[in-house]
C-alpha cells in the first residue's frame, strides 16, 4: 500500500475520530454484509423478489439533489474559479470546513473506498479514494466505479491518486460544503449523501477535478454521454452529446432504434461523464470513465427507455422512488397505473396529490446490466468520436438539428447553449439558463479558460469531429411537443452520420446546416410537413432576440473569454441582420 494513501487515511482518522475503519475490497461478501447492516438498520429496504439484488433507499427529505449554491472551487486565487463558480478561499475553506469535520465520525464507521476511473490498464484512467462515513456511498461507489482491488493494484503500480473526504454530517443544509481544491486535487464534501455530492468519483473528481486535470495535462472531461451507431452494413461511429443534467442523456444513449430491422442500432457507452484526449492518429478519442448508470427515474418507462429498466432490474440501488406494499418500484411516467396502497418518496401512504416519487428519485445500476452496451465499452483505448452534440431543453427558436460550420464555431454553438433548468439540482426549476457545453455547474476552473482549451484541443485535430446542435423539446404555438423524441431520435442520428460521410443535404443558415426537409429520414414516422418545417425553421427575428442573451453572458466570462468567441458572436449578429 501507497505510503502517502495510509498517511492521508491516518490524518483523516484522526480529524473525524471514528469508531472504526474499514478498507473495502469491493467483494461480494462485503457489499452482503454493508447491506444486511443498512437493512436492519433502515437505511436500505428490501424490494420485491423480480427485482434480485435490488433495494430502496430514502434520503433525508432535504437532501435529494446536488446543491450548486453549496458547492465551491477553493482556488488559490478567485479568478482561476472564474465568475461562474462559487469561490472559497482555500484556507478558509479548510478552516471552516475542518471544523465541521472535527470528531464526525464518532460513532460510525469510516470507510475506505479506493476506486478506480477508466477501465483497468487505461492509460487516461485515474484512481481516487473516497473516505466516507456512509455505506449508503459505499454501495454506489460500488455500482458507479471499479472499486477495490483493482484500484489498489493501479495505486501500486503509479502512487497518484485524487483523495475525497465525505461525511454525511448531520444532513443539515445548512451545514453543507462540497469543495473542491483544484491544486491539492482534493475533494471535501460535508453534509449530504445525495449522489452527485456524495460519490465523489462523479461529479467532484471525474468533471470538476479532472477538467482541471484535463487543463493541464492537455485532455477533456466532459458532461457527455457516449454511443455506438451502427450503420447498414456494419459501419460503426461514436458519438459525444453534452446536455444539461435530465435532459435525457441516458434514454439517449440507450436509444432503441425503430430502425434495427434496417440495420441501425445504438449502443451505449455512457451516460453522463466522458475523458477525451487527442491521439497520435489526429482524431479524438474518447472513454466512460464510469461503471454504471444513475439514471432519473421519472419519466422512464418501457416507451422511453427500456433498456434502462432492463439494467436496473436486479443488483441495483432505488432512491427516493414510490413503491408499492409488496416492493414494487413506482414513479410518474412509469407507463402504468399506481398500485393499490402506494407508498411515496418519503414511504408515507400516497394521497394522490403531488408527486409520489422524487422528481429527481434515481437508479443506481450497474453498466455491465446494459443490454445495449456496446463491446468498445472497456476499450482501454476508448473510441474514435466522430460527432459531437450539444443540446437542451429549448422550447422555442431552436431547430432539431444544426451543424457547426467549423470547430471553432462549434465552440461557440457550445459553449453558448441554453437550457431549462430540471430538479437535478435544488433551485428553481423551468427556467432557461446559459449551461456552457452542460459544464455550468462542473467545470473546475475558468469558464474563459475553458472555452480556450477547447479551442486549442480543436487545433491538434487533424480529423476533428463534426459538432451539432439538437434539440428534442421545441413546441408549437400551443405548447405541444412537435418532435416524438426517444426511439425516433435516431432519425437526427442518421442525418450526423449521412453528414459525416458527405452525403445528406443542408440548407446554410445564420446559425449553422440545417437539414432540408426532404435530407431527414422520416419513413414510417407521421409527421405532416408544416410540422417538419416548423421543427426546421430558422427565424433570424428570433435569433436577434437571443444574442443580447450571448452577449451578456460572454460579458459576465470577462477577459479571459477567447477573442474568437467575441467574433464568432459578431460573424452569428452580422449573418442574421443580413439573413
Ligand atoms: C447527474 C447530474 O446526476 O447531472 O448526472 O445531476
Ligand atoms: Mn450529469
Amino acid at each position: 500500500m501507497s505510503s502517502s494513501l495510509q498517511q492521508w487515511v491516518d490524518e483523516c482518522e484522526a480529524l473525524t475520530r471514528p469508531d472504526r475503519v474499514h478498507w473495502c475490497d469491493g467483494s461480494d461478501a462485503e457489499a452482503a454484509r454493508l447491506t444486511a447492516e443498512m437493512l436492519e438498520d433502515g437505511t436500505l429496504h428490501r424490494l420485491h423478489p423480480s427485482f434480485p439484488g435490488c433495494f430502496l433507499h430514502r434520503s433525508a427529505p432535504s437532501d435529494v439533489a446536488r446543491t450548486e449554491n453549496l458547492t465551491f472551487i477553493c482556488s488559490r486565487d478567485p479568478d482561476d474559479a472564474g465568475p461562474t463558480n462559487n469561490w472559497m478561499d482555500p484556507d478558509e475553506a479548510r478552516a471552516r470546513v475542518g471544523e465541521l469535520f472535527r470528531g464526525c465520525m464518532r460513532g460510525r464507521t469510516l470507510y475506505v473506498v479506493p476506486y478506480l476511473m477508466g477501465p483497468p490498464d487505461s492509460p487516461l484512467g485515474r484512481v481516487g479514494v473516497e473516505i466516507t462515513d456512509s455505506p449508503y456511498v459505499v454501495l454506489s461507489m460500488r455500482i458507479m466505479t471499479r472499486m477495490g482491488q483493482v484500484a489498489l493494484d493501479r495505486l501500486e503500480s503509479n502512487g497518484a491518486f485524487v483523495p475525497g473526504l465525505h461525511s454525511v454530517g448531520e444532513l443539515d443544509p445548512d451545514r453543507r460544503f462540497i469543495l473542491h481544491f483544484p491544486e491539492d486535487r482534493l475533494i471535501w464534501s460535508y453534509g449530504s449523501g445525495y449522489g452527485g455530492n456524495a460519490l465523489l468519483g462523479k461529479k467532484c473528481f471525474a468533471l470538476r477535478i479532472a477538467s482541471v486535470l484535463g487543463r493541464d495535462e492537455g485532455w477533456l472531461a466532459e458532461h457527455m454521454l457516449l454511443m455506438e451507431l451502427e450503420a447498414p452494413g456494419g459501419d460503426r461511429i461514436y458519438i459525444a452529446g453534452a446536455f444539461p443534467s435530465a435532459c435525457g442523456k441516458t434514454s439517449l444513449a440507450m436509444l432503441v432504434s425503430p430502425l434495427e430491422a434496417q440495420g441501425l442500432r445504438v449502443r451505449t457507452l455512457g451516460d453522463d461523464i466522458v475523458w477525451m484526449r487527442v491521439g497520435e492518429d489526429g482524431r479524438l478519442w474518447a472513454l466512460n470513465p464510469e461503471a454504471g448508470f444513475f439514471g432519473v427515474a421519472p419519466g422512464t418507462s418501457r416507451k422511453t427507455n427500456p433498456n434502462a429498466l432492463i439494467t436496473a432490474r436486479a443488483n441495483s440501488l432505488y432512491t427516493n422512488v414510490a413503491v408499492s406494499p409488496d416492493g414494487i418500484p413506482w414513479w410518474e411516467g412509469i407507463g402504468f397505473d399506481p398500485p393499490p396502497g402506494l407508498l411515496d418518496w418519503q414511504g408515507r401512504p400516497w394521497d394522490g396529490r403531488g408527486p409520489a416519487a422524487h422528481p429527481n428519485a434515481r437508479f443506481t445500476a450497474p453498466a455491465r446490466q446494459c443490454p445495449s452496451l456496446s463491446p468498445a465499452y472497456d476499450d482501454p483505448r476508448g473510441v474514435p468520436i466522430s460527432a459531437i452534440l450539444f443540446g437542451g431543453r429549448r422550447h422555442q427558436t431552436v431547430p432539431l438539428v444544426y451543424q457547426s460550420f467549423d470547430w471553432e464555431h462549434g465552440v461557440f454553438v457550445g459553449a453558448t447553449m441554453a437550457s431549462r433548468t430540471t430538479a437535478a439540482a435544488t433551485a428553481e426549476t423551468n427556467v432557461l439558463r446559459r449551461d456552457p457545453m452542460a459544464m455550468l455547474p462542473f467545470c473546475g476552473y475558468h469558464m474563459g479558460d475553458y472555452f480556450r482549451h477547447w479551442l486549442d484541443i480543436g487545433r491538434r485535430l487533424t480529423h476533428p469531429p463534426l459538432i451539432f446542435h439538437v434539440n428534442w423539446f421545441r413546441q408549437d404555438s400551443a405548447g405541444r411537443w412537435l418532435w416524438p423524441g426517444y426511439g425516433e431520435n435516431v432519425r437526427v442520428l442518421i442525418w450526423i452520420l449521412e453528414r459525416i460521410r458527405g452525403r445528406a443535404r443542408a440548407a446554410e443558415t445564420p446559425i449553422g446546416w440545417v437539414p432540408t426537409p426532404d435530407s431527414l429520414h422520416l419513413e414510417g414516422l407521421d409527421m405532416a410537413r408544416p410540422v417538419l418545417e416548423e421543427l426546421l425553421r430558422v427565424d433570424p427575428a428570433e435569433w436577434r432576440a437571443e444574442t443580447p442573451g450571448v452577449e451578456e453572458f460572454f460579458r459576465k466570462i470577462g477577459d479571459r473569454l477567447p477573442a474568437a468567441l467575441w467574433s464568432q458572436l459578431r460573424a452569428l449578429e452580422s449573418r442574421l441582420a443580413s439573413g
